[in-house]
Order: structure tokens, then C-alpha cells, then sequence
């Protein structure tokens, strides 16, 4: 028999009236969740939806109002991001026009009025951003697609309670980036991008890059904050070759005086699209997931069910009571104040033309409750203050003395395997029978102001019911504000981050090369491009990456360092090595100049930059780099471009003494050297 006391147990599944894609614990201690469509035969592509507020005390649902702009315009806040602000509103940024194509509203949800109020809207468009309260209060939104889905909004916001104002850019955003304060209060950006950063949100803003995460790019993959400054990276898609997702895991110390990512144990499964939840007692658990290849396998046999536990004082994982139900794409995992996790949700996309089959959309939950609860009588808090303030002691009355730990834990705000709100704090305190007098964390950079579970836990390691407090700055008259701000950052490195965050301004001088990059996630290569931004920066002899990558085509252009030709044996696999499975490498077209000269009556481009001279070919079916979303396969070229080739040759006749010219078309490198299907003649200049 399976002993709770060692896995933990899972309640019954029970239904939701709808799919929890997006799921909050309010500072009363309900949840606010939604999905993407009240009625399950609806469009996938609605434009609004209807909020619910789940009672884990009473287990009943109730509508909540919908959102909508100042003029009354209704949004739907699928795909949105969300965190709490330090008055315990939730802000939530942007949502869904179609997949891919972001809207630019915010708002915000208060829980005492059930009510929502319309920001001003934001520079453009935000299809999943996420959002983060930072130390001083404010909220940073970062990423998104923007309205016209050519890309992530590359400038981050920051709402100062008042109006939106820009910080520093950045090209090459993931969807959804994985976004925490660190102790210095600049935010960390942990994934999905290979190279992790630290953003100074103080002055105009600064992007340090501290190192790359060796597992490289993992889309997917939750990352938590699991001790003040502690990171973690858990799993994520996909794997080279195999387009498997990774058990392996990494972790980061920012208090460290050179923070680096070093392995963690790895998980006993392969996951993606998994959730992970820090726990009372500093331990997180991982739930749901796919173990299967490719974006959201839930093939049966590979959606994982077997929660996990980490520890992170032993770097253990232990494998946990199976729950019931696929939790996998668009599945989310909340931290209830009793202690126990909601697992809840998945489903609700498009898989090719069509949604998904309506058996892998998930209109229900189901509670586990952690081996904790199985091991002794729960302590229990008598009295707590309803706020508590940074750096100041508080006193907390409990049933029994026996306590061993005090710790905090911001509320959830969870969707697409991320807790954009999460954060765990141990506190001192000292006890004197039942009252205790615990110490708040040091600063807001220690722990954000806003509302946070409050848990006592016994000698034997469980913990009480939460009480939930609020976490506020002292107030002004105890001093100034002092605003955070980093200053022991190395002018190089600022610099290195200016120009990585700054588009080209020059047009580089090297070919110019098309990329055919297929993205693995569904939204095409232009919504899910940070990744492949930066694995194109890798490649050998790139100088530039232009900052947006071609949509219709599934295409990127980097240009060389020299007039010279790709080091195309090498790309494939350096992508790969960067970007693991999560882009498909297609091929490229190179864009050319030089003259025309036929050698044993075929025609060639030869050019000073050239190592040999290029045999320049028609055109032929199939072997176009353009690429069609809809049938996975090239996009045929027009019948003028089918005629390059032809064109080309006839004027070369007319004027075979040569004359200067520039052609673009798909490259292959085969044996006898390097040929270019000519797609598009210009004159040469
Ligand atoms: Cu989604």
C-alpha cells in the first residue's frame, strides 16, 4: 500500500467550470483563474472570457466579471501575464487576439471588489508576457508578441502605478521569460534563452549578461526561486535529434560572488510543460508534464503523472503519488494556503488547423497533499499581524511550542509552466512559549512587497495553515526610500549588453544569409524566436543577426563578417548545440555580388570575396527556403521567380563581357563546390 507519509496523496480530480490555463491565489485565500473559451464549441480565438473565483474551503466556483478597456471593449486575458502588486491587486498584461498576435491592454483584478479596472494601454501588443513586482513596488512587463506578431515586443515596460515607462530594450526575447528579483534588486532572466541576464531596471536600464545555463535553450520548463537568490531550472523542451525534453536540471546562487549555472540533480523524468511549486518547507514539487518528443506529446504513456519532490539541502528528488490526469500544456500548479497544491487545467490549442481533441482539454483539478500532512499534528497560528514590514519584528502566537521553521511564500500567479509571483523566504524568529518573534525579510529585494502565506512548521517538518500577510516597506518617515540599484557592474559588460540589446544600426558589410529555421512551437518562428536569435549570434562568422525574423517565411537573415561564403558543415550542429530541438534547420539562401563567367558553358558568380566561383542554377521545385505554416512544407516560389535563372542568362548573352550583379537564392554546398538557385536578380551596385 502506498504510504502517504512518504508520497503524499491526491483527493479525487473534481470539475472547474473552465480549463485553469491562468491560476492566482487572491489575498483572501480563493482562486482566480481562466481559460481561453467559455464554451467549449466556441472559436479558439474568442475576445472574451470569463473569470472564476474557486473557494478551496468550500470547493464551489462563481463567475467573476470579465475585463474590458476604458471604452468598453472586452479582452481576453488568455495568454496574458500576471503578478501582484504590493496593494494585493492582481496586474495583468496583455492577452489574445489569435495565437501569435498580442493586445496591448492591462488591468487590474481587486479581490475585496471583485472588480476590474482598465490601465492605459501599453506600446503594443503583449501575446504571453510576463509580469514582475519588483523590489521597489513597481511592475516590470516584459516579451509578449506584439499586435502584428512579426515578434516580441522588445521594449520592457515598467507600470510605476501611474503611467508605463520604457526601460531598456532587448532583441531576441523569449516568450514568456523567466523573470525574478535578485537580491540586488535587478531581475534575473533565466530562460528560456540559453544566456541568462540581469536587467537594471533603475535609470534607463542595463541587460549584464552572467553566463549561459549549459542545457542551453529549454522552452517550457518552470524556473523558481526556491531560497533568497536561489535558482533553479527544471527540465524543459527538447533535445537535438531526438526532440525528447530533458530530466536535467540547473541551478544559480546570486548571492554568490560570481553567480554561475552548475548542474542539479536531474528529475526521474523527462519533462515539459510541467509546473513546480515551492513548497511550505522550502522543497518543490514538480507536477504534470510530458515526457514524449516534440511540443505537448499526450500520446498515452507519455504525459508524466508521478509528481516529484526536490529538496534542495539533500539535491534529491523523490518520486510522488501519481495524480489522474494529464496535466500538460496550458496546465497550471497553485500553492494553496492549507499547504496542499491545486493541479489544474491543460488543453485548450490549436494543433495544426484544429483545436485539440476535446478529451486532452482538462475542465478540472485535483488537490495533493504532500507528505508533510502525514507526519505528526499540525501547529497551528493563533494570532498574526495582518501586515508585517521589511526588516522589522512581528509576533506570531501558535497552539503549541513546538516550532521549528517560519517561512513566507508569496502567492502564486501561475500560467505556461511559470509562477510569475513566487518567491520563498525562511524567517528568524525566537520563541518564548507560544509567541514567537520572527524577523520580516531584510529588504524588498529580499522578498517584494506584497501579500505572502505565512506558515509555522513543527519539529517534525509540517506545517500550519497559512495566514496571510501582507509584506510592506517601512513607512517613509522611518527614512528615505532607498532606491535599488546595481553598482558593481563591470563597464564591459554593460556595454556588451547595450550592443547585444540594441538592434544593428549600420547595415553590416558580410553576405548577407537567409536562414530556414523551422520553430518546433506551433506559433511559427517569429513568436517564438529568442532562442534561435541568440543561437544564430553563435554561429561561426556571423557578425549580425537582424532583429526580427521573417514570419511568412520562417526565415532569419544574419549577415557574415566578410564577403566570403557560410561555414554550412558547421551550423547545423552549432544550432543544435545552442538551441537544442527547438528549431529545425532548413537550409539558406545566400544574396550574392559579382560577375557572370561561364566555365565549360555553365554559368558562374565570381566576386573578390568569393573563395571559387559560384555556379549559379534554376530555380527548381522543392527547393525553395520560403515556408508554409499551414502545410508544414516549402512555399512554392512565383512563376517570376521560377524565371530568374532564365532571365538571367538570356541578358548575360546579350552582354557576356559580364556586368555586376546580385542574386539570391537557396546555396548548396555538394562536391564540386557551391551552387545558388537563383530566386531574385538585381542590378549590382
Ligand atoms: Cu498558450
Amino acid at each position: 500500500m502506498a504510504d502517504p507519509t512518504q508520497i503524499g496523496r491526491w483527493d479525487p480530480v473534481f470539475p472547474l467550470p473552465n480549463v485553469a490555463i491562468h491560476t492566482h491565489l487572491l489575498p483572501d485565500g480563493t482562486v482566480l483563474f481562466w481559460g481561453r473559451r467559455d464554451d467549449p464549441a466556441a472559436s479558439l480565438n474568442e475576445h472574451s472570457c470569463t473569470p472564476h473565483v474557486w473557494d478551496p474551503v468550500t470547493g464551489t466556483s462563481t463567475p467573476t466579471p470579465r475585463p474590458a478597456l476604458a471604452d468598453g471593449t472586452t479582452v481576453n486575458l488568455f495568454c496574458s501575464g500576471h503578478a501582484f502588486l504590493p496593494d494585493g491587486r492582481l496586474l495583468v498584461a496583455g492577452g489574445h487576439l489569435t495565437d501569435g498576435h498580442g493586445v496591448n491592454q492591462a488591468c487590474t483584478y481587486d479581490h475585496v471588489t471583485r472588480t476590474w479596472a482598465a490601465l492605459p494601454p501599453m506600446n503594443d501588443g503583449r501575446w504571453y508576457p510576463t509580469v514582475t513586482t519588483l523590489a521597489d513596488g513597481r511592475a516590470l512587463v516584459i516579451s509578449g508578441s506584439v499586435t502584428d506578431g512579426s515578434g516580441p515586443n522588445r521594449v520592457p515596460q515598467i507600470w510605476d502605478g501611474t503611467a508605463w515607462q520604457p526601460t531598456v530594450d532587448f532583441t531576441g526575447l523569449p516568450l514568456y521569460p523567466r523573470m525574478h528579483v535578485a537580491p540586488d534588486g535587478r531581475v534575473l532572466m533565466s530562460g528560456s534563452n540559453p544566456t541568462t541576464y540581469l536587467l537594471d531596471t533603475a535609470g534607463a536600464g542595463a541587460w549584464t549578461p552572467i553566463g549561459a545555463r549549459a542545457n542551453g535553450d529549454r522552452q517550457y520548463a518552470p524556473s523558481v526561486m526556491y531560497a533568497p537568490g536561489r535558482v533553479i531550472y527544471i527540465g524543459g523542451g527538447n533535445d537535438a535529434g531526438t526532440d525528447l525534453p530533458t530530466a536535467a536540471t540547473e541551478v544559480i546562487d546570486l548571492t554568490a560572488a560570481a553567480p554561475a549555472w552548475r548542474p542539479a540533480a536531474s528529475t526521474g523524468f523527462r519533462r515539459r510543460q510541467h509546473n513546480a511549486t515551492v513548497l511550505p518547507d522550502g522543497t518543490v514539487l514538480v507536477t504534470g508534464g510530458t515526457s514524449g518528443p516534440g511540443f505537448d506529446d499526450v500520446s498515452p504513456g507519455h504525459p508524466v503523472h508521478v509528481a516529484e519532490l526536490w529538496d534542495p539541502g539533500t539535491d534529491r528528488w523523490t518520486a510522488m503519488a501519481a495524480e489522474d490526469v494529464d496535466r500538460c500544456y496550458h496546465a497550471t500548479a497553485l500553492l494553496l494556503p492549507d499547504a496542499t497544491v491545486l493541479s489544474a487545467g491543460g488543453g485548450e490549442y490549436v494543433i495544426g488547423t484544429d483545436p485539440n481533441p476535446p478529451g486532452d482539454t482538462h475542465r478540472d483539478a485535483q488537490v495533493f497533499h504532500p507528505p508533510y500532512l502525514f507526519r505528526g499534528p499540525r501547529p497551528e497560528i493563533a494570532a498574526a499581524p495582518a501586515a508585517i514590514v521589511h526588516g522589522e519584528a512581528f509576533t506570531v502566537a501558535v497552539q503549541d511550542p513546538d516550532i521549528a521553521r517560519v517561512t513566507l511564500v508569496r502567492l502564486g500567479s501561475v500560467t505556461h509552466s511559470f509562477d510569475q509571483n513566487q518567491r520563498f523566504a525562511p524567517l528568524a524568529f525566537t520563541a518564548l512559549g507560544t509567541t514567537l518573534t520572527v524577523t520580516a525579510p531584510a529588504g524588498p529585494a529580499d522578498f517584494p512587497p506584497g501579500h505572502a502565506l505565512l506558515f509555522v512548521l513543527s519539529g517534525a517538518g509540517v506545517p500550519s495553515v497559512a495566514r496571510i500577510v501582507q509584506v510592506t516597506a517601512p513607512a517613509p518617515a522611518d527614512g528615505p526610500v532607498v532606491a535599488v540599484r546595481a553598482t558593481d557592474v563591470p563597464a564591459a559588460d554593460v556595454r556588451a549588453a547595450e550592443v547585444r540589446a540594441t538592434a544593428p544600426s549600420a547595415a553590416p558589410a558580410g553576405t548577407r544569409v537567409t536562414v530556414g529555421l523551422t520553430a518546433q512551437c506551433p506559433y511559427g518562428l517569429s513568436a517564438c524566436w529568442g532562442g534561435a536569435y541568440e543561437a544564430l549570434g553563435t554561429l561561426d562568422g556571423v557578425a549580425a543577426v537582424d532583429p526580427f525574423a521573417d514570419a511568412r517565411d520562417s526565415t532569419a537573415v544574419v549577415h557574415l563578417r566578410d564577403q566570403g561564403l557560410p561555414d554550412l558543415d558547421r551550423w547545423p550542429a552549432r544550432l543544435a548545440a545552442s538551441a537544442g530541438g527547438g528549431y529545425a534547420f532548413r537550409g539558406i539562401e545566400l544574396t550574392l555580388t559579382g560577375t557572370l563567367r561561364a566555365r565549360a558553358a555553365l554559368l558562374h558568380l565570381v566576386a573578390p570575396g568569393l573563395p571559387a566561383p559560384v555556379r549559379l542554377r534554376a530555380l527548381r521545385p522543392g527547393t525553395e527556403l520560403a515556408w508554409d505554416l499551414e502545410t508544414r512544407g516549402p512555399r512554392a516560389a512565383t512563376p517570376d521567380e521560377r524565371d530568374a535563372y532564365r532571365t538571367l542568362r538570356r541578358r548575360w548573352r546579350a552582354d557576356p563581357d559580364g556586368f555586376t550583379v546580385r542574386v539570391t537564392g537557396p546555396a548548396l554546398k555538394g562536391r564540386g563546390g557551391w551552387s545558388l538557385l537563383v530566386r531574385v536578380v538585381e542590378d549590382g551596385g
